[in-house]
């Protein structure tokens, strides 16, 4: 029988409840670039070219967090937030490792929530579906086991692989702007999820810690993280060959499934990022990626162009709505 393969789009409004207004860059406050417009701006342009079909999440016990997360983090996270009142901001002095994650009023419920689109979209990978695409914001990545940093509180992706991973061997790809150094951390010493980040070198770019090409895994995880990191001045051709080198290695590990952590501030016009990708190479990636042939959970992370931000994401997801 034909299988529907439609990308299922999961999203809920929730993301609206975190709407940090300033980011501390150099000890001062400036514009914060993880806005509530840029999921809004992506499911307007979902919606206008066609590309896929909306699910909500549905709730998921926080035992999923917590395999990931220590739970006096988590713990810590849902009291400062829901300590706040509405505008209200903190910017803790602990289980952070930077000033870009502030704590708003509605960080925890709607960090929650984004962790609920990548369980949701995980189950419904596990129920067969080809391709899921989870609209997850605020992202995750940055997040580690006992802090926030970067845009991200939890980690979306890592707690969607562990799940995935219950039932068989998982494959996470990052190509976000910037090195997962929270997804990093978590599966480093596992082999049963590979971790592969193409990402903007991290001697001169956020987050600064980790990235390098040595950091490969420890103990048993040894040989299964994969590092990436691309000069100032990559642009598609070169961006493209590498992307193939990463490829390869996903097929050597031969994943049950595969998680993509999606960014798209690799971008050329992104106000953060400092690549030289164009449009054309997210649909590009895309049906690279697709010719993997491997059930697909596609997590959304950073990407700060609101202009262009839902034309490179309806670009990257056509490749997998067939
Ligand atoms: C998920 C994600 O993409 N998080 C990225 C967090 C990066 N935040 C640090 C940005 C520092 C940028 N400083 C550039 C100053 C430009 N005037
Ligand atoms: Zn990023």
């Amino acid at each position: 029988m034909h299988q529907e393969a439609a990308v299922n789009i999961i999203y809920s409004s929730d993301h609206l409840l975190h709407d940090p207004q300033f980011e501390i860059n150099d000890g001062l406050p400036v514009d914060h670039a993880e806005k509530v417009e840029r999921a809004e701006t992506i499911m307007a342009s979902l919606k206008v070219e066609g590309v896929g079909r909306k699910v909500p999440p549905r709730r998921f016990p926080l035992r999923h967090t917590y395999a990931i997360h220590d739970k006096a983090y988590v713990d810590f996270v849902r009291t400062r937030s829901d300590q706040l009142a509405l505008g209200e901001v903190l910017y803790p002095s602990f289980y952070i490792t930077d000033t870009y994650a502030p704590v708003t009023s509605g960080s925890y419920l709607a960090s929650r929530s984004a962790v609920d689109c990548a369980l949701t979209g995980a189950s419904m990978i596990l129920g067969n579906q080809r391709t899921v695409y989870s609209l997850c914001r605020p992202p995750g990545h940055h997040a580690a086991h006992s802090s926030m940093g970067g845009y991200c509180y939890f980690n979306n992706a890592a707690i969607a692989s562990n799940y995935l991973s219950a039932h068989g061997k998982v494959a996470v790809l990052d190509i976000d702007y910037h090195h997962g150094n929270g997804t990093q951390e978590v599966f480093y010493d596992r082999n049963d999820v590979l971790y592969v980040s193409l990402h903007a070198d991290p001697d001169t770019n956020y987050p600064y810690i980790s990235g390098r090409v040595g950091e490969r895994g420890s103990g048993a995880g040894f040989g299964y993280t994969y590092n990436y990191p691309l000069s100032k001045n990559t642009g598609n051709g070169i961006y493209l060959r590498v992307l193939q080198d990463a490829l390869e290695v996903i097929k050597k590990f031969s994943p049950d499934y595969l998680v993509i952590s999606a960014g798209f501030d690799t971008f050329n016009l992104d106000p953060i990022g400092g690549l030289r990708l164009t449009e054309s190479v997210y649909a590009q990636c895309g049906q690279l990626i697709a010719g993997l042939e491997l059930p697909t959970l596609i997590i959304q992370e950073g990407g700060y162009n609101l202009e262009h931000l839902g034309g490179l994401v309806v670009g990257f997801l056509r490749a997998f709505d067939l």
